[in-house]
């Protein structure tokens, strides 16, 4: 979340779209009640069916799935062209003016530099032009034809209404009143806060989708300012945790990008992340890149990593491509190119597209560890459950090892919310049995790991034996001697740049600007400096105080970076440093004080005054935020309308009607192997789409008792007019098939999922929740995702579990009972 729970009290517009937070956020959801209450905001909700969040909204519109691009680059020309844009903020505050290089071009769904055989572009001309002192030109006027407004115009010309309606399958009317409603918060004096999670990201087009809402958002000139934002509701109550740590495989702590394969030199390394500010004065934090990075190899070498050996930069691992993003990892184990496999609170076998192909992918390993506090269908791949797990155990040898962990009410530790608000908690209970907390196990592991490399070498031994674990109890890590050193400490005395002395050798930092890139600092994550400081463990501090009375409560666990509530806020004011409307004061510069004051902390130096021209966007070298994304999205500069991988519109992609090239994203990722898996509109008709219920997590409280009774037997949501179609009636039994698989399911025939028109025909979407399997105390039922394909995001790889094609039929046998 740019902002957080709380402050979406704030607002008032709140649109939902790409999410369903009444359903699966539900006690953050009271944050959306209160605006409503106590700001008369309105709520407006846009998904494919009429949801517990609609139920609760003023305003409903549906929407096909996959195409909430278009929907979203409809409303970018219908605010340009009504002028429904905060101008002083988008021309102060965003890259519009800001001129890009001549050679950048986009044309027949393609951006310029595209390899066809690579699945990927250039990207060379997808940047702006730079004067002859090395700054960023403008054109103020935005009148200029290279300027990202002017591009970015031209780019969303073709989405019209009509053609948006084409598309979406959301009726015009509808559609005008969602943007209308949210043109309303183009004023200085409204926000608009859009709420969004998997409805958003798993498709092949995700973050573009998510981009598109961030480009509203800042023509809107609502970044920044309370009540405002682009809010991503995560899923797993750590999962913020987990993407802050780097435990994605192609990521450091930190959001610094792991080093690629033709990245040997440590040098090139930091040049490619070290940002210099392209626009005079501005804060580019990212060129503090050495200080953060060296700050990480010293937390993890410890006394090895010195500068006459680049921090041991040589022994971290390269990335080649494809990535190890799940997708790439079940292909190549479907390959046999993969021994063994660790599932750390995890569940592929349920969670990953396609069951069959990592069924089959499993079956190749030599052996599988599964550490989990509780049985999982990944631990029982190979048992034979009939229809709903159709294997021959004889012909699988592979060995599982099962490794029972705690749960998190068993541990102590910190969790980080969507809010990024690092919050501690203590053990509840003991777990139980021979149960042990991750961090041990992991801890007994690598020590094992250790001992063999010791004992009997191995290929790359150095990175192993040399790791620093300076754990009281080696073996047992404790969660706060972890958290320490993610805060960091000096390992010599830190000084400013007029030596004052600021941090003693071997005492907590207080935060990232004491970070240092020669040595004398160590920090396991830069954006974590500040929560385990010589005044203690600040993730701890429960003081509620809200002395402004909206909601910022810095003295409430520690929020990253620097106990920040809301990022960018320097664009709550004007850029003489006065609030946009009292009723949206956050900070303001104060000129007897010469400093900025306010509810939360500044996002720059505080004391830099307004004259200076700091802009908000800290994190980028020009300073602004990005219309225009540059370098850093895989499939283009622009968000892009294309088709999800299995579409039910016969032309392909209405924009760019029978170009086949352009009918899916054309840098998404896609094995050749799953491309044969792919099914047609023909044998295909319905669009589908998978989702969570309230009352069920995942795939593990099926194992307990009381959610397996208000929730007990797997079903499938169809509308009214494709159950008359196909003569279905509700408590039916069906058939649901796709080209990977089948499952079967009873019906529940509803009105809120209704048929909706795409390119002048009748589309019907089908619903399918997630939560059923094999094991457990529910009825047993099929996995959902035999159904959905191995297709991932051109950034993220995320796989599509929101788009794709099935057929329904009535399944006349009777799967009643318990079976
Ligand atoms: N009770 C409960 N709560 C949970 C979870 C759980 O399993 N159970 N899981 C947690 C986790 S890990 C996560 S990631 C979050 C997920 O939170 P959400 O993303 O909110 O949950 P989903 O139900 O997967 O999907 C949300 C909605 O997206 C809609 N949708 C599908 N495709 C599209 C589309 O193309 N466009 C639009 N606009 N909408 C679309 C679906 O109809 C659905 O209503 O929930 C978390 N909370
Ligand atoms: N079709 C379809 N597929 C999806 C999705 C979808 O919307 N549609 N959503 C996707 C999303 S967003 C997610 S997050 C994944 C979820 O996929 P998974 O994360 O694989 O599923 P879970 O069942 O939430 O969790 C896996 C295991 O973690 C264990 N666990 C709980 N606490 C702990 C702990 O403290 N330590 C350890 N070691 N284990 C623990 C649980 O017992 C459980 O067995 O599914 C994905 N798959
Ligand atoms: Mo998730």
């Amino acid at each position: 979340m740019t902002n957080h729970w709380v402050d979406i009290r704030n607002a008032d517009v709140i649109l939902v779209m790409g999410g369903n937070a009444a359903e699966a956020h539900p006690v953050g959801f009271r944050w959306v009640t209160e605006a409503k209450e106590h700001n008369n905001a309105t709520l407006m909700v846009v998904d494919p069916r009429f949801t517990r969040t609609a139920s609760v909204a003023d305003y409903y519109a549906p929407i096909r799935t996959g195409t909430d691009i278009t929907f979203l680059g409809g409303l970018i020309k219908y605010l340009i062209d009504n002028d429904r844009i905060q101008r002083e903020y988008v021309l102060n505050y965003t890259d519009a003016a800001l001129l890009v290089d001549e050679a950048f071009g986009f044309e027949d769904g393609l951006f310029d530099g595209y390899d066809e055989s690579r699945r990927s572009y250039a990207k060379e001309s997808w940047r702006y032009q730079t004067g002859a002192d090395g700054f960023v030109l403008r054109d103020d006027s935005l009148s200029h034809p290279r300027c990202v407004y002017q591009l970015m115009r031209a780019h969303f010309d073709a989405y019209t209404p009509e053609m948006v309606s084409s598309i979406c399958g959301t009726p015009v009317d509808r559609m005008l009143h969602v943007w209308e409603q949210m043109a309303s918060t183009a004023t200085e004096d409204r926000t608009l806060t859009i709420l969004y999670a998997l409805g958003w990201t798993q498709h092949s087009i995700g973050a573009q989708i998510i981009r598109t809402a961030g480009m509203v958002q800042l023509l809107l000139g609502n970044i920044g300012l309370p009540g405002g934002g682009v809010n991503a509701l995560r899923g797993h109550s750590n999962i913020q945790g987990l993407t802050d740590l780097g435990l994605l495989s192609n990521q450091l702590p930190g959001y610094i990008a792991a080093p690629a394969a033709i990245e040997q030199s440590l040098a090139g390394f930091l040049d490619a992340r070290r940002k210099m500010p392209t626009v005079a004065d501005q804060v580019s934090y990212w060129q503090h890149m050495d200080a953060f990075f060296i700050s990480l190899m010293k937390a993890w070498y410890g006394e090895r990593a010195q500068a006459d050996n680049d921090w041991c930069y040589g022994w971290l691992p390269k990335l080649t491509q494809p990535l190890y993003d799940v997708l790439d990892t079940f292909d190549r184990m479907s390959r046999g190119e993969i021994y063994g496999y660790f599932c750390q609170g995890f569940n592929p076998l349920a969670a990953i597209p396609d069951k069959n192909k990592v069924s089959k992918a499993l079956a190749k390993l030599k052996y599988l560890v599964s550490i989990d506090p509780l049985n999982t269908e990944t631990a029982e791949f190979w048992r034979n459950a009939g229809e709903f797990n159709d294997v021959d155990p004889s012909e699988i040898q592979t060995e599982v090892f099962r490794l029972p962990a705690n749960s998190f009410a068993e541990d102590e530790g910190s969790i980080v919310n969507s809010a990024r608000w690092l919050q501690w908690h203590y053990v509840a209970a003991d777990g139980p049995g021979e149960s042990m907390p991750d961090t041990h196990i992991i801890g007994a592991l690598f020590h094992r790991v250790r001992e063999l490399y010791a004992s009997e070498g191995g290929a790359f031994p150095e990175p192993i034996l040399n790791l620093a674990w300076d754990y009281k109890q080696p073996e047992r890590p404790e969660a706060d001697e972890i958290a320490r050193e993610f805060n960091g400490r000096a390992l010599a005395d830190i000084r400013d740049p007029n030596g004052v002395l600021v941090r003693r050798a071997g005492e907590q930092l207080s935060g990232f600007s004491e970070l240092r890139d020669d040595g004398s600092t160590l920090s396991g994550c830069w954006v974590f400096a500040g929560a385990w400081t010589e005044q203690g463990n600040q993730m701890a501090n429960r003081d509620n105080s809200d002395p402004y009375g909206n909601g910022q409560t810095l003295g409430w666990a520690w929020a990253w970076p620097a106990n920040r509530r809301i990022l960018y806020n320097r664009a709550a004011a004007r850029p003489d440093g006065t609030p946009w409307a009292p009723r949206k004061a956050l900070i303001w510069w104060n000129e007897a004080q010469s400093r900025w004051v306010g509810s939360d902390v500044p996002d720059f130096p505080a004391n830099s005054p307004p004259a200076l021209g700091q802009m908000p966007f800290i994190m980028n070298p020009e300073g602004v935020g990005h219309l225009f994304a540059g370098q850093s999205m895989n499939d283009g500069p622009f968000p892009t309308h294309y088709e999800p991988f299995e579409s039910p519109v016969p032309e392909g992609n209405l924009l760019f009607p029978r170009k086949e090239k352009v009918k899916n994203n054309p840098a998404a990722r896609i094995f050749d192997a799953d491309r044969a898996m792919l099914g047609d509109w023909q044998e295909f008709p319905h669009a589908a789409t998978t989702y969570r219920l309230t009352e069920h997590f995942h795939y593990w409280t099926k194992h307990s008792h009381l959610n397996a009774v208000v929730q007990p037997e797997q079903f499938v949501e169809i509308g009214e007019a494709l159950g008359n179609e196909l003569g279905i009636r509700a408590g039916d039994w069906v058939k649901v098939s796709s080209k990977r698989g089948y499952i079967r399911a009873v019906a529940v025939v509803t009105k809120r999922i209704r048929a909706i028109t795409v390119g002048g025909r009748i589309v019907h979407q089908v619903g399918i929740p997630i939560h059923w399997g094999f094991l457990g105390q529910a009825r047993k039922g099929f996995l959902a995702n035999t159904l959905t394909p191995s297709v991932g995001d051109a950034n993220t790889q995320t796989p599509e579990y929101k788009s794709f094609l099935v057929k329904v039929e009535k399944d006349d046998a009777d799967h009643g009972g318990e079976r």
